[in-house]
């Protein structure tokens, strides 16, 4: 009996120690387990890999509904009206295309036409200038002859004096006025022996009438835009010999001088006298160096026919 009791109590202890035994055994065996979990990932819990597995799944979901959508808009991207559409606009693209480059073709022509028609407006332009150039030229030669026919009046009221063919009777005198633009402008000597070859010499002003009517005459001439110093004319007086002292080319001194006003002033050494067209037939002159170029005038006496 009483080694029965001893059974039961070392059962009793054996059991209450298997028992504290077991109390402690989730706590080791978990620990056990946490060792094996944790020799295969450091740090990890059950509860991260039940995370884990949760994000897993949904992703997968995610990624499914995903699918499907993208399946659903192929459907429709090649089945439904998205590629009518596309291929309308794909008509319509062509269609304004091609009016662009029936437009683009057409402008082309246009231009052509244009260019060409351009090409005789420039032929017409060149044509008629030169037909002006003509004109020009015809106008002056008729001023000359008018000039010259007006001269034959008074020669032909007095009788039998006359000029030479060329010459222009004015003032009871010939005169010739190298006006045409064959003549170039030239220095007093030159223009002085271009009249002796003619048979005079440049003019000489010793009296108010031939003053006024030669001064009438070039301004006819007269070009209100052109450069005054220009548009002189060499006659025949100079101070060369005698500064200050004026003389004509026959001689006499000069008692009457139509200068314009400040002249003669020798700037630069101007011995020779020239007229010009003014608004004052009395303030005409000035004198200029001998060896500018300017137009000139020549007188010779009017023959007597027989
Ligand atoms: O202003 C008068 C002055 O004008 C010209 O010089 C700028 C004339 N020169 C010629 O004609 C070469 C001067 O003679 C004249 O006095
Ligand atoms: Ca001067």
């Amino acid at each position: 009996m009483e080694d029965k009791e001893n059974t039961s109590s070392s059962y009793e202890k054996l059991v209450s120690q298997d028992l504290t035994a077991e109390d402690d055994l989730p706590v080791h065996r978990n620990q056990e387990h946490q060792v094996t979990m944790s020799a295969l990932r450091p740090g990890f819990t059950l509860n991260h890999y039940k995370m884990f597995t949760v994000s897993l799944a949904v992703l997968a979901l995610i990624l499914l509904v995903v699918d499907i959508g993208l399946g659903v808009y192929y459907y429709k991207l090649t089945d439904g009206d998205v590629v009518k559409d596309i291929s309308s606009e794909i008509a319509k693209l062509q269609i304004s295309y091609n009016a662009a480059v029936q437009g683009r073709d057409d402008a082309l022509k246009l231009l052509a036409t244009e260019r060409s028609q351009q090409q005789v407006t420039r032929w017409e332009h060149e044509h008629l200038t030169a037909r002006i150039k003509d004109y020009g030229n015809q106008v002056e030669r008729i001023q000359m002859d008018i000039a010259t026919l007006k001269s034959q009046l008074p020669m032909i009221r007095e009788g039998c004096r006359h000029c030479a063919p060329g010459w222009t009777f004015l003032s009871s005198t010939c005169f010739y006025f190298p006006f045409a633009s064959t003549y170039s402008r030239t220095v007093w000597q030159e223009a002085r022996q271009s009249c002796q070859r003619l048979g005079g010499d440049l003019v000489v002003l010793d009296s108010r009438d031939k003053q006024v009517a030669l001064f009438n005459f070039i301004n006819t001439f007269r070009n209100p835009s052109g450069i005054l110093h220009l548009s002189g004319f060499w006659i025949g007086l100079t101070d060369a010999e005698d500064e200050g002292v004026w003389k004509w080319l026959d001689g006499t001194k000069l008692k009457e001088g139509f200068w314009s006003i400040g002249e003669p002033n020798n700037v630069n050494n101007e011995d020779c006298a020239a007229i010009y067209p003014t608004d004052n037939p009395f303030m005409a002159w000035n004198d200029a160096p001998c060896e500018f170029r300017l137009k000139w005038i020549c007188e010779s006496a009017p023959r007597s026919i027989g």
